[in-house]
């Protein structure tokens, strides 16, 4: 059956595409035509299994109806409504639901309309708020090695992604960063939380000391790191940075951009960790990636900070056009309804030890230097092909596709995180897959 939509079009070159090897891609490209729970159709007419929930986001898996519909409902009911000095309840009806979703003392929502968008509201409401407080002097935010928050010029500065450091200019100024946890001599093929490295958020103490507590805002970290390779901390080392900051009335912003909504079988990372940050980030799986939206949570505190001075004026000079869009509103309820019914912010603390004892079934195949899992995620480090880094991992990538199974590389590291509606039969496939497929790389 030929419909327009799984005709390949014929010219590729105007559609700048992003962080993708462009030429590479326009010569060979892959193309998704549709999407079905948890598998892809190409246009080529195969089946492709979702090994990542698309970029981390598809957490319920594709097309649910329920979010389908809402959309379509939303889109004919009210379809745009003006974010500034005007309103909509499914916004204000989303906010309450994900407050009473979070952890306890995250009682305010500002919407956002990606991960990217998330970070950089975090970032300006906490400088913000220690203005409000009579603070001002605390302008500095510390992030961490190996961070990821987003492409924008506050995350790309508080993240520490060496390319984003070499290609744009002076960023922020007045960032620090905390080293990364990553540690393969000691940590590798770790179960979970790795052993090793606790003490690495001492190092927050060295950098209060360097820079003076009066003078840092903010620290931000994702409690996992995701894109740079699946980076778990070891037990007490998110406990520890929430101890400093306390002591040094620094925020701490959790960028749960990926480990929220259901990625370690909690609803938060906060929760699995059992720490509450100041500020929590978040995106992706909050529409389940059908929708772009974003929402970052505050505390009481800081919320009231804002809220003083002539009730006309606006408090915090910070908003989109689309905050709180009304379809993106009705998808996401769509989405936690979607959560709830089936148990999904839960299920892969069930589906946990199954997916742990797949992944861990592949040590020992050739080019494995690690693997590592939590909830939901796992990853699978490679030795690089010396002179050619990045080649083995995405030459597996490649492979996979070809044999019907989607995974995300980054680096030399396979990085998995299937739907929340995987199935045990789906997790083999992924796991012989790319059994197979490790015992053929270069
Ligand atoms: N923070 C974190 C922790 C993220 O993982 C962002 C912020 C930015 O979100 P937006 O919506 O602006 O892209 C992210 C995004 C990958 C991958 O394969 C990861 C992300 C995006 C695309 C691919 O690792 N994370």
């Amino acid at each position: 059956m030929s419909t327009s939509s799984n005709v390949a079009p014929n010219d590729l070159s105007a559609f700048w595409m992003p962080f993708t090897a462009n030429r590479q891609f326009k010569k060979n490209p892959r193309m998704f035509v549709a999407a079905k729970d948890m598998h892809y159709t190409t246009s080529d007419g195969r089946q492709v299994l979702d090994g990542t929930a698309g970029l981390w986001c598809v957490n319920a898996g594709h097309a649910r109806p329920k979010i389908v519909e809402a959309i379509a409902n939303q889109a004919a009911e009210l379809d745009y409504a003006p974010a500034f000095q005007m309103g909509h309840p499914k916004a204000f009806e989303l906010a309450n639901r994900l407050v009473d979703l979070a952890p306890e003392g995250l009682d305010h929502v500002l919407f956002t309309n990606s991960g990217s968008e998330s970070v950089e509201t975090a970032l300006k409401v906490a400088l913000a708020y220690h203005r409000a407080k009579g603070e001002g002097s605390r302008f500095r935010l510390i992030g961490r090695e190996r961070g990821y928050h987003g492409v924008n010029f506050g995350g790309i500065s508080v993240g520490g992604i060496v390319p984003n450091r070499k290609m744009f200019g002076t960023l922020l100024t007045g960032v620090d960063h905390l080293p990364h946890t990553h540690n393969l001599s000691k940590n590798a093929f770790s179960r979970g939380e790795p052993e090793h490295g606790v003490d690495l958020a001492d190092e927050l103490e060295r950098i209060v000391g360097l820079h003076d507590a009066s003078t840092i805002a903010a620290v931000i970290v994702e409690p996992v790191a995701g894109s740079t390779g699946v980076l778990i901390p070891p037990p007490g080392y998110l406990r520890r940075l929430r101890e400093i900051t306390k002591k040094h009335g620094i925020l701490l912003i959790f960028d749960e951009v990926i480990t929220g909504y259901g990625r370690l079988g909690t609803p938060f990372g906060a929760d699995y960790f059992g720490v509450t940050p100041d500020i929590m980030v978040t995106a992706k799986g909050l529409s389940n990636g059908v929708i772009p939206m974003g929402a970052v949570f505050v505390s009481k505190d800081i919320h009231d900070a804002f809220m003083q001075g002539p009730e006309h004026i606006i408090e915090f000079f910070h908003g989109y056009t689309y905050s709180g869009n009304p379809i993106a509103s009705a998808a996401a309820l769509a989405t936690l309804d979607t959560y709830k019914e089936e148990g999904l912010l839960t299920r892969g603390a069930e589906l946990a030890k199954v997916w742990e004892d797949g992944l861990h079934s592949l040590k020992g195949l050739p080019h494995v230097i690690d693997i590592r899992n939590i909830g939901l995620v796992g990853a699978i480090e490679l030795q690089p092909i010396d002179g050619a880094p990045t080649k083995r991992a995405f030459s597996a990538f490649l492979k996979a596709y070809d044999q019907g199974v989607l995974i995300r590389t980054t680096g030399d590291i396979i990085a998995l995180s299937p739907p929340l509606i995987v199935s045990e039969s789906q997790i083999d496939q992924i796991i012989s897959t790319l059994s197979g497929i490790l015992k053929t790389l270069e």
